[in-house]
């Protein structure tokens, strides 16, 4: 089947049918509710609130489409054997991670504040993937579900712009894999970042890949949807 172009910078996407995948980051609870960790670096949490209706919208989209749905969780094992030094002690945060906090130790696996936020819970058959670091390829296993499942496009949405999306987006495009950042679909804590690193996606001809706006990528999923039907 030929690709459905998306409209997007710096050039129309190619969405393929059967060879593409919606990766939600780190949509937890640790980042979005007040109490988590993005609280503790001192962010303010209520920015990244406005990415969960269009990011509900284009995954009620994907799945309709019946694209691959993987969803990422950024923590840790309780013995922080896989924190490194380095990011456990990193700046002076009220909070660190592994601490009791609101909801749980922060950012460790198995307690509630590490899930994903009710909204976008996702459903029984869709992959986790539980990442130590940033990027989503780092000491995880995404390469071989993405090769397992003849992924070759990637939908990168999620938290936060400027790092665990912008690390994934690199470490995808590095493997080849051709992606999409959906604008409106990713969030920071910081307007600026968010801004550039959009624009750092799609600069000197698509450096790292390609952008666009959930508006333009959910008609396109529904074309999926019904040229498959
Ligand atoms: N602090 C911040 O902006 N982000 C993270 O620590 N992790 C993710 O981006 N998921």
């Amino acid at each position: 089947m030929n690709p459905i172009p998306v409209a997007a910078e710096p050039a129309p996407f190619p969405l393929v049918a059967g060879k593409t995948a919606l990766i939600v980051i780190d949509m937890q609870r640790d980042f979005l509710l007040p109490g988590g960790f993005g609280e503790s670096l001192g962010n303010d949490v209520e920015r990244l609130r406005t990415v969960v209706p269009p990011l509900s919208a284009l995954l009620g989209a994907a799945r309709a489409a019946g694209i691959t749905v993987i969803h990422t969780r950024e923590g840790h094992r309780p013995d922080l054997s896989d924190c490194p030094p380095a990011k456990l002690q990193r700046g002076a945060p009220s909070k660190r991670i592994g601490d009791p906090g609101t909801y749980g130790r922060i950012l460790i696996r198995g307690e509630y504040g590490h899930d994903i936020i009710d909204e976008l819970a996702p459903l029984e058959g869709e992959v986790v993937i539980d990442k130590p670091g940033k990027g989503a390829f780092y000491g995880t296993d995404l390469s071989d579900v993405l090769t397992g499942a003849g992924i070759t496009q990637l939908l990168i949405t999620g938290v936060t712009t400027e790092v665990c999306v912008h690390t994934t987006t690199r470490e995808a495009n590095d493997r080849g894999y051709e992606c999409l950042v959906v604008s409106d679909c990713v969030g920071s804590y910081f307007p600026e970042f968010h801004r550039v690193g959009l624009q750092m996606v799609t600069a000197q001809g698509g450096i790292f890949g390609w952008v666009a706006d959930s508006a333009a990528v959910i008609p396109a999923l529904h074309q999926l949807t019904t040229t498959a039907a």
